[in-house]
């Protein structure tokens, strides 16, 4: 069995795409709370989620973060976006910056970006709350190159990601951005990035849950320490990878 699967059942995850809660971490656990261990534990799985979703379709209406990512993106995709509305960017407009604790600051162009040596990673694309695209193909240039070209100073120890929706925002440690399997991705299931995806460019975390791929990149900043991201900001994991965070003791899976 795929220990995949495991996560995929009614064992729900507080997580901000979720069609069906459209409630904010924080709600989720605002309610959790209140109905405390022992209320939980009589309920059946199905009863709890029903509850769950009539609650939480109610704390939506308070929503204090704009959500608006309920649309279907296709395949097997949620859309997702902190953001009401996020500005296109085409070839022409298109800037990625790298900047901070680097000797070379630097702004790639989506040309620019082309004209690298692409990197073809296929993995599963896993949502925290169970929603999973396998083998999903991403293309683009590992952040390692950029962060390379750059020059990277000795004080630096984490990455900051920025994005023109002028919302969201990630981080992930120095180490973690030297993996092989981060890419600047330009291509998702052998296609252009498209804008509801992130495009023209968004960042790919493979062996982490996808709110670290951070769409629509602008801006990536070598900083001293950890910057907490926008969900991070909000009770999820600095740390996600699949299987081993937000929770879960299970081994990752990648
Ligand atoms: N800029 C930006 N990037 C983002 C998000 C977002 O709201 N804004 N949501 C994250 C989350 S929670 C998920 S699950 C994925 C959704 O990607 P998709 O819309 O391509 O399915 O994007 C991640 N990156
Ligand atoms: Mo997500």
């Amino acid at each position: 069995m795929n220990p995949d699967d495991e996560r995929a059942g009614p064992d729900e995850r507080a997580h901000p795409e979720q069609p069906e809660s459209r409630g904010t971490p924080v709600g989720r656990r605002v309610l959790l709370g209140t109905l405390g261990v022992g209320a939980l534990g009589v309920l059946t799985a199905p009863t709890l989620q029903r509850g769950l979703e009539s609650f939480l379709g109610t704390a939506a209406d308070k929503d204090p973060t704009g959500l608006t990512g309920l649309l279907p993106n296709g395949g097997g995709f949620r859309y997702y976006s902190v953001a009401s509305s996020v500005p296109r960017k085409d070839a022409t407009g298109y800037r990625l910056t790298v900047d901070g604790l680097v000797d070379r600051p630097t702004t790639h162009t989506l040309a620019g970006l082309r004209a690298l040596p692409q990197t073809r990673v296929v993995r599963d694309v896993q949502c925290v709350t169970g929603w999973r695209v396998p083998d999903t193909p991403f293309e683009g240039v590992r952040l390692s190159r950029l962060l390379d070209a750059a020059g990277v100073r000795p004080e630096a120890r984490a990455v900051r990601f920025t994005c023109f929706d002028g919302a969201y925002s990630e981080s992930l440690t120095l180490d973690q951005a030297r993996r092989a399997d981060v890419l600047v991705a330009l291509r998702m299931r052998d296609e252009d990035l498209g804008h509801a995806h992130g495009g023209p460019v968004r960042l790919y975390v493979a062996p982490m849950y996808f709110y670290k791929s951070a769409k629509w990149l602008s801006g990536i900043t070598l900083t001293d320490e950890v910057r907490p991201g926008y969900w991070e900001e909000r009770g999820y994991d600095i740390d996600a990878w699949v299987g081993r965070s937000n929770g879960r003791d299970d081994e990752p899976t990648g």
